[in-house]
Order: structure tokens, then C-alpha cells, then sequence
């Protein structure tokens, strides 16, 4: 489904790690997520660019109920992308304005996105440490020997772009792997997004946890999702 993806929940590391090559973002590719504290858009607002470990900061905590956004954003209930429990799960799509569900309302205390850094639609990938995308993270766009404080601890993750990236269960490209290609496509305007969530590891058909090295390409005989499927556009999504 052409959802994003928030959630809400506790954990405490905002280091990031990454294995990636500089880029430079264009103009197209604007990602952001201005969330109000009002319904149908209205109220005080903040606009976010980047990630955002505790909204307290600017004064949003547990305050957001509506938004307009381009990308894909990761919402948290706890600060610090959160950690282990309280699932609660909440999606909208990738580009719009709207209400959030009201079990999301006024309840967010940390979000980031998911994807490159550079641009909206590079080819990236985004590991997590907890499931549904929650906790440490490591990330890049570029080979990964290993996943330095991630080793053997990863439980989810994104696939952002249209390149598959291959997942490994041995450090340096070696052991069991799967390869995942985005198998989310959509077109809004001139921005094109393909992405592939991955919420647990069960998905992939590796034990949780296993994950110790990432390469470009897919170099596996097990594949998730295809290359090149065709996007949706906003407007015939529903
Ligand atoms: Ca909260
Ligand atoms: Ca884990």
C-alpha cells in the first residue's frame, strides 16, 4: 500500500552510522514533513528536514496532528526513535496533507526519514536495530564490510530507490543472503519514490538478527520484489 510508515515507542541511541558516498541534493528532491498541532493544518507548525530525536526541542512534543510532507518519515511515540515496546503503528502516504489516525494524535516525540540523504530517491539502504524501523541505525549508500554497532543486531529495514542491495549473514559479503528490490513505486508530479519496508526479518527469511554485511546490486539467488515496477501516480492510488 502507498503508506508511510510511523509508530510509536522507547530506545535512547541517536548515534548514526553510515558507509556512503557524498552526494549533493537538487532541487526536486525537497524531503520534508511540517507537522501542526491542529487539525486540517492549522495551529503552530514546525517544519522538518532532517532527523529529530525529541520534538520537545521545538515545541512539538506530543503535538503534532496533522501534516504535509514529501518523502517517507518515520514517527516515533518515545524520543530517540524509540526502543522496545508499544507497537502502535500509524501510515500515510508518501505525499499529501492530512489528519493524522487520531490514535496518532498528539502523541509523536521523535521522527527521521528514511532514504538518502542527498536525494529523494537515491539508491539507499536503511537498517534498524528494533523492528519496525525503531532504535540505532546504520546506513549508506555504498558496499558495508560490516555494520560496525549493528553487527548481528539488525531487525528491519528500507530499501530506498532502484538498485537492489544484497543482505548478508557473514561479515564481507559472504554467508546466507537475500537480495531486496523497492517494491513500492509512486509518482507525484516530478518526484518519482520507490521504496521496500521491511518490518522484521521474518520477511526476508533470516533468522533475526543476522545481518552483518550489505553489498549494491543483487548478487543473491534469493530476491525480494523486482526490478523496475511500475509506478503509481498519487492520483490513482485510491
Ligand atoms: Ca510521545
Ligand atoms: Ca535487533
Amino acid at each position: 500500500m502507498n503508506f508511510l510508515v510511523f509508530l510509536g515507542h522507547l530506545v535512547f541511541v541517536t548515534s548514526i552510522i553510515r558507509s556512503e558516498k557524498a552526494g549533493v541534493a537538487g532541487a526536486d528532491d525537497f524531503r520534508y514533513l511540517t507537522g501542526y498541532a491542529g487539525l486540517n493544518q492549522t495551529g503552530a507548525h514546525y517544519q522538518f528536514t532532517e532527523y529529530m530525536p525529541d520534538l520537545s526541542v521545538v515545541q512539538m512534543d506530543n503535538t503534532i496532528e496533522s501534516s504535509c510532507g514529501v518523502g517517507y518519515w518515520l514517527l516515533y511515540d518515545e524520543v530517540d526513535y524509540d526502543p522496545l515496546t508499544n507497537e502502535t503503528e500509524c501510515h500515510f502516504r508518501p505525499y499529501e496533507c492530512g489528519n493524522w489516525s487520531p490514535q496518532c494524535q498528539n502523541m509523536v516525540s521523535s521522527l527521521r526519514y528514511a532514504g538518502s540523504p542527498y536525494g529523494l530517491n537515491d539508491d539507499y539502504y536503511n537498517l534498524y536495530e528494533g523492528t519496525i524501523f525503531r532504535g540505532k541505525e546504520f546506513r549508506g549508500n555504498t558496499n558495508a564490510a560490516d555494520l560496525g554497532d549493528l553487527d548481528m543486531a539488525v531487525s528491519s529495514l528500507i530499501v530506498t530507490g532502484q538498485s537492489a542491495w544484497t543482505f548478508y549473514t557473514d561479515v564481507n559479503l559472504t554467508g546466507s543472503d537475500v537480495c531486496v528490490y523497492a517494491d513500492e513505486h509512486y509518482t507525484y508530479g516530478t518526484i518519482d519514490l520507490d521504496y521496500a519496508l521491511v518490518q522484521d526479518m521474518e520477511k526476508l527469511g533470516l533468522p533475526d538478527n543476522s545481518i552483518r554485511s550489505v553489498a549494491r546490486g543483487c548478487l543473491s539467488d534469493r530476491v525480494l520484489g523486482q526490478p523496475g515496477g511500475e509506478r503509481r501516480s498519487q492520483d490513482a492510488s485510491n
